[in-house]
């Protein structure tokens, strides 16, 4: 026994050396229970009572040496694993950083947040409505008489004969007059639809911006007093404005108004085309008639109405000629904003 022993710990060792099976299938066929030192534990039985306790013990130190060094093994194994897996993931954290492309608000954008936000302290509220709406809310309820040349269908997109693509915000505020009395003072920014055939001045879609004041005692003066600080917030506390007669079915009296040219200061630029004078808004006091398709008494209330281009104010800001631009969105052109 002692010689199996022994030869069971020389052939252990020898295959350990130099490993070609996988360590656990050396574990399972030299201590596992179907293996070669279990088989001699248990023939133990047959040995004589001296015999016992020497070959038990020295069946031990085989079964601890041959578990010492498959350990060893295992732990080297282990170890070389790790550092196999580190140098796959080496990670070089002085290599320059990819900068991250931020992107911006486009131009109409801007000028829309600009003109919002000095109106919001002016005390105006923004509000909102829809795109596709009812040739009441874009026309009728606004005093617009059904022969008038807004309401061909040249000039207008229809949906059906009754529904329509708003052509101006206005329907925003008649609803809002509608549903509340007045204090009114709100602006209503965003989409407008005409049928108009592309150019550097003209796009099917654009936007506007229009405001509603109404209130006990509402004057023209009030009108010039909030066009006059808008004018001064949006184009620099030097600009002057100047009105001129004109006409809208909801306004009336109406106006065009002008500001002085934020680039000469009035005295004759290209910008101004000599004028010296920039047309950049439509206003006037609203129709009695507006008031009172809407709900509001004309006898009580009075108010302010104004209406301008978004796309206007950003090709006069920014400069650009060509409205076309702004729709293109050619990332040339936006990276300059
Ligand atoms: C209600 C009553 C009146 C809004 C107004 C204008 C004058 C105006 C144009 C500017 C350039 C349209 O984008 S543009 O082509 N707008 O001139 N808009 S007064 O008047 C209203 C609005 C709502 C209930």
């Amino acid at each position: 026994m002692r010689e199996t022993l022994e030869k069971i710990r020389k052939e252990a060792m020898e295959a350990l050396a130099s490993p070609s099976a996988e360590l656990e299938e050396l574990r399972i066929r030299y201590l596992g229970k179907k293996g070669e030192l279990t088989a001699v534990l248990r023939g133990m039985g047959k040995l004589s009572a001296e015999e016992r306790p020497v070959i038990g013990q020295m069946a031990n130190e085989v079964r601890a040496e041959i578990e010492k060094k498959i350990d060893e093994l295992a732990s080297a194994a282990k170890g070389k694993a790790m550092e196999a897996k580190l140098a796959a993931e080496k990670l070089d954290v002085t290599v320059p950083g990819e900068p991250i492309r931020a992107g911006h608000f486009h131009p109409l954008a801007l000028v829309q947040r600009q003109l919002e936000d000095i109106f919001l302290g002016m005390g105006y509220s923004i509000v909102d409505g829809p795109e596709v709406e009812y040739d009441y809310y874009n026309f009728q309820a606004l005093n617009i008489p059904p022969d008038h040349p807004a309401r061909d269908t040249q000039d207008t997109f229809y949906i059906t004969d009754n529904i329509l693509l708003r052509s101006q915000t206005s329907p925003v505020q008649a609803r809002v007059m509608e549903k509340t009395q007045p204090p009114i003072k709100i602006i209503s920014p965003g989409r407008v639809y005409r049928s108009d055939a592309v150019d550097a001045t003209h796009s099917p879609l654009f936007h506007q911006l229009e405001g509603l004041v109404i209130d006990r005692g509402i004057t023209m003066g009030d009108l010039k007093g909030a066009l006059d600080m808008f004018a001064k917030r949006m184009f620099g506390e030097k600009t002057e404005i100047r009105f001129r007669p004109h006409h809208f079915p909801f306004t009336e009296p109406s106006a065009e108004v002008d500001v002085s040219c934020f680039v000469c200061g009035g005295k004759g630029c290209r910008l101004c085309k000599g004028e010296g004078w920039i047309e950049i808004l439509g206003a006037g006091m609203v129709h009695p008639n507006v008031l009172r398709n809407c709900g509001i008494d004309p006898e009580v209330y009075s108010g302010f109405a104004f209406g301008l281009g978004i796309e206007r104010i950003a090709l006069l800001k920014y400069h650009i000629d060509d409205m076309r631009l702004l729709y293109e969105n050619d990332i040339r052109f936006l990276n300059q904003f």
